[in-house]
């Protein structure tokens, strides 16, 4: 059986780490919008730093969560082909034991060179005065992360996983950002079985053939049993 799972920041919210559009969407006041793009960094990239060194911090110090293991118990499931797809930059998954995490909005505890390209583990806090470990550029290095206009990792892949799929489910997403959003309308034009779990109606609930409410640390495993 062939399943493919999508994750938003709801699978992570009960390992701590905060959504994007909770309460207020904001942080410090800024929309997420102004410091997850392309625009905000040019105009401001030391904010922007200071925003992903918060949360690469967070990330350092938090655990994954019920949610998280049994998908790595599905992906080893006998029988099951699981294709995992993340819009979320925590390596959450891959500590539960999750292998082969698609990450299609990129990876928190990575850097890129904006002169060579090079991507490098990063646990440590970025600056303007970081320094490229492969090219030696000063003021080069941003996170390795996919802001808004920018095109998503994998789309290929993952449209290839979808088309071929037997089953499409989406876990904690709000269903507000594209093309992520799109992929249960994909889903269900290939004529594949589609089911939501998330804790609050979402953007796309209307477009599951089945949603279930509830946290992901509860819907998850009782899913996957
Ligand atoms: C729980 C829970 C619990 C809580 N248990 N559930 C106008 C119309 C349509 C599209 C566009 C448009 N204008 C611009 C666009 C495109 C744009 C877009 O979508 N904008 C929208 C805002 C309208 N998209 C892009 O620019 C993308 N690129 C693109 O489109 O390229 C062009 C192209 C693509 C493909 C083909 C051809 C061309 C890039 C988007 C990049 C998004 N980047 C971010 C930042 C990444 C780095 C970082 O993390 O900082 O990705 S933004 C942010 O949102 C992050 C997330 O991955 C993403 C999605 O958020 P998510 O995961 O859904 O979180 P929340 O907070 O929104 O929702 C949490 C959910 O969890 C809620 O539903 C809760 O109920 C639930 N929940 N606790 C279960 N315990």
């Amino acid at each position: 059986m062939k399943v493919v799972v999508l994750t938003g920041a709801g699978v992570s919210a009960e390992s701590g780490v905060p959504t994007f559009r909770g309460s207020d969407g904001l942080w410090e006041g800024h929309r997420v919008e102004e410091v997850a793009s392309p625009r905000g960094f040019a105009r401001d990239p030391q904010l922007v730093h200071t925003f992903y060194n918060g949360r690469r911090r967070k990330v350092l110090e938090v655990e994954p969560n019920a949610a998280h293991r049994a998908l790595a118990k599905l992906g080893r499931a006998r029988g099951v082909e699981l294709t995992l797809v993340t819009q979320n930059i925590d390596d959450l998954h891959e500590r539960a034991g999750s292998q082969e995490v698609l990450h299609m909005h990129g990876e928190l505890l990575k850097a890129r060179c904006n002169r060579c390209g090079a991507v490098m583990p990063c646990r440590e806090d970025l600056s303007r005065a970081s320094i490229c470990t492969a090219c030696g550029g000063i003021d080069c290095l941003r996170p390795h992360v996919v802001w808004f206009g920018e095109i998503p990792f994998g789309l290929d892949e993952i449209a290839a996983a979808i088309s071929s799929a037997d089953r499409f489910v989406a876990i904690g997403t709000s269903g507000r950002v594209y093309p992520a959003a799109s992929f249960v309308s994909w889903a269900r034009e290939c004529g594949v079985p589609t089911l939501e779990l998330n804790l609050e109606e979402s953007a796309a609930s209307g477009v599951f053939h089945e949603s279930r409410r509830g946290p992901a640390g509860e819907l998850v495993p009782a899913w996957v049993e």
